[in-house]
């Protein structure tokens, strides 16, 4: 068995990064700031069938979701000069509230993808997971060693997480098909820049072979 395409299941977590409305739905910030959100969408099959492998095997599950509070007092002025930039300034008015901001029907998940009860929700102010968050904290006091990436985009919140993830000493397998970029080349590139140098930000999976490997209990 080779050591880094291993998991054991009571040290794994699987996270599903930024399945918000915000993010998919098309009143939301993605489409103001000129993403499309049809390959986003695309990730909501695969990562749907990878929750119901992870939650019949037992699996720690997170949901992460990017936003701030309401009064902005947690984003840095550059974030939203970059939002203003890209013609959706966080904090301003939608049809789903307020851009990316806490609270908004726009930053929750999508229905597809509601967090079922007893899984672990993040919210972050920025692009990495373990930015700003407690879930470093709340990975090591359940022992997890091994870390499940899914969610998007790939190119930004996914790959963000996954190096801040790497350089804390995970092992990190990201599923590709369950990731997603506005941009097929982004998605692509960002998964070819994790096998450098032997496999550099750990290995990339699909989630018919997590969800295979889940029901036996031990290999990816
Ligand atoms: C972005 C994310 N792209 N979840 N956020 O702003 O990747």
């Amino acid at each position: 068995m080779n050591l880094l395409e291993a998991f054991v299941v009571e040290k794994t977590a699987l996270l599903v990064i930024d399945m918000q409305r915000d993010f998919l739905d098309p009143r939301g910030y993605a489409v103001k700031a000129g993403l499309d959100i049809k390959p986003l969408q695309a990730a909501i099959a695969p990562i749907a069938r990878l929750l119901d492998a992870a939650r019949a095997a037992g699996l720690m599950i997170v949901h992460t979701r990017e936003g701030h509070v309401p009064d902005l007092s947690d984003c840095p002025p550059y974030k939203l000069a970059r939002s203003r930039n890209a013609g959706a300034e966080i904090g301003s008015a939608g049809p789903l509230g307020r851009l990316l901001v806490r609270g908004e029907p726009g930053h929750d998940f999508i229905d597809e993808l509601r967090p079922a009860a007893g899984e672990i929700v993040i919210d972050k102010p920025g692009y990495s997971a373990f930015a700003h968050t407690d879930l470093d904290h709340r990975l090591r006091v359940r022992g997890i060693d091994t870390l499940l990436l899914s969610g998007i985009t790939t190119e930004v919140c996914v790959s963000s997480t996954l190096r801040d993830a790497v350089d804390r000493g995970y092992q990190c397998i990201t599923i590709g098909d369950a990731c997603a970029s506005g941009s097929r080349d982004l998605h692509d590139a960002a998964l070819r820049m994790i096998a450098v140098e032997g496999g550099i930000f750990g290995t990339v999976s699909s989630s018919d072979k997590i969800a295979a490997a889940l029901g036996r209990g031990t290999i990816a």
